[in-house]
């Protein structure tokens, strides 16, 4: 003879629906005041658009140059192979492309051919918005991110828009790039987030990546490592400027800048979503 009556397996089961409900009701609201918000988007898109500057002839850029892992002997070597010469062989741009010698020299491009991979769009275009620009096909360069005072070391995911969802399953996959802004090395202010904390059901090995954002302090390094599919290396680093805790959508940190920057950015405190830890770096090569 069973214990329970047949009411009391009903009442039971009831309990179980109505708890199983709660609790997904329970996480499901969890989820979206916790991370639904996690990249508000900037009201004035315009601020995003004008980082896609194409490069200019910054002088600071020009200690980049002897980074790429490709170059060959000497600056003037590469510059009398492809016939330049006189006072401007730097800052010159014979083929009119937008990128001066010296940055054609460090990604390897045709300083004669506005477009070297001929797939009808520009070289400085191609770099001022992560494209390989010695490579035919759509692929964006390969990036990885280092900081080496928090063991960070991670890949850049290019997120396609700044829609939540889709910039959280970025996250899974390493440091989610906002979609629009500066390309590394490149004029205006690139944005850059990770995940500080997540729940420990959560996919991906980046759940924690920034966890330690808030250590960093004014003058500390963060290196960015581009590798072309050719494997050619462009490597630059950025020094940290400013540092401050602000509100999630705060969108002064969202602002170009006239100077290539970076702006890396994760949920505060740790476990919550509640602020943000903003970090401000500017290139120095
Ligand atoms: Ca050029
Ligand atoms: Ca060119
Ligand atoms: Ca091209």
């Amino acid at each position: 003879m069973s214990i329970m009556s047949d009411n009391m397996k009903f009442q039971l089961k009831k309990v179980a629906i109505i708890g199983s409900l709660s609790l997904a009701l329970f996480f499901g609201s969890f989820y979206l005041v916790n991370f639904i918000d996690i990249h508000p988007a900037p009201k004035n898109a315009s601020l995003i658009k004008s980082a896609q500057t194409p490069i200019n002839n910054d002088l600071e850029l020009k200690k980049r140059a002897g980074n790429s892992s490709f170059g060959l002997a000497t600056y003037e070597g590469w510059a009398k192979i492809n016939n330049l010469s006189g006072k401007d062989v730097y800052d010159a741009d014979p083929d009119g492309d937008g990128l001066p010698n010296y940055l054609e020299y460090i990604y390897g491009t045709d300083p004669n051919n506005a477009d070297s991979d001929g797939d009808g769009f520009s070289d400085s275009s191609e770099i001022a918005n992560g494209y390989d620009p010695a490579s035919k096909d759509e692929s964006k360069v390969t990036v990885t991110i280092k900081i080496d005072k928090i063991g960070v070391d991670a890949p850049m995911v290019w997120s396609k828009t700044d829609n939540d969802v889709n910039m959280l399953s970025d996250l899974e996959n390493g440091l989610s790039h906002f979609v629009k802004t500066a390309a590394p090395g490149q004029m205006g202010n690139m944005i850059i987030s990770g995940h500080s904390s997540n729940y420990i059901w959560a996919k991906g090995n980046y759940n924690h990546i920034f966890k330690d954002l808030n250590n960093l302090e004014v003058g500390d390094i963060i290196s960015i490592r581009i590798v072309q599919k050719n494997g050619r290396i462009i490597d630059y680093q950025y020094k940290i400027n400013d540092k401050f805790i602000t509100a999630p959508n705060d969108e002064k940190i969202f602002a170009n800048t006239p100077n290539p920057s970076l702006t890396l950015s994760t949920c505060w405190p740790l476990g919550t979503n509640l602020r943000r830890v903003i970090v401000k770096a500017e290139l120095v090569k």
